[in-house]
């Protein structure tokens, strides 16, 4: 089975004014689209791999019988795909506050405050393009990755609970460089903590 883009569950402008309707709309219809199209391109020689579930293919990656390029372009495309999926789902404006994963984090960092100091933290020193990652391990404990690209913390293992996507298409057309502006306004919009 091809993937698809899935839906968005709600409107462009339902994150405005801290993200604006037109940076979400190239976002999800072009850049997370283009992650798709180039993902089923790569998988088209495997259709042993087409019904796989993206992250098992992430989590698998080393072990796939394919070639070294298309390796590479799993990693990037299916990356691409899962973590905007993501992205777009966290920042739905109908989440409610997540008080197993708030417990969570009051545990592992402290409070809610100190763990987003170091989120942003690596949000912003993120060198180029990449993600800021709060994942668990297979014990259920929470961490913190930077990540470049479109690496997954499927990766290693990890499954990703909060994303921050500072690639400049994510902020470029509202925020231009200041990526700290960009950050402080994506807290503004997660409902989840
Ligand atoms: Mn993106």
């Amino acid at each position: 089975m091809k993937q698809e883009l899935p839906k968005l569950p709600y409107a462009y402008n339902a994150l405005e004014p801290y993200i604006d309707a037109k940076t979400m709309e190239i976002h999800y219809t072009k850049h997370h689209q283009a992650y798709i199209d180039k993902l089923n391109a790569a998988l088209a020689k495997y259709p042993e791999l087409q019904d796989k579930p993206v992250d098992e293919l992430l989590r698998d990656l080393y072990s796939l019988k394919v070639d070294d390029e298309d390796r590479i372009a799993i990693r990037n495309h299916g990356g691409g795909h899962l973590n905007h999926s993501l992205f777009w789902k966290i920042l739905d404006p109908a989440n409610n506050k997540n008080e197993k994963l708030v417990s969570d984090i009051n545990k592992v960092f402290g409070s809610v405050d100190e763990f987003k100091k170091q989120f942003t933290d690596i949000a912003t020193k993120q060198f180029g393009s990449g993600w800021a990652w709060l994942a668990r391990d297979v014990s259920g404990k929470l961490h913190l990755h930077g990540m470049p690209n479109q690496d997954s913390p499927y990766l290693h293992g990890h499954t990703p609970v909060l994303g921050l996507d500072v690639w400049e298409h994510a902020y470029y057309l509202k925020y231009q460089n200041k990526r700290p502006e960009y950050i402080d306004a994506w807290w503004k919009v997660l409902k989840l903590i």
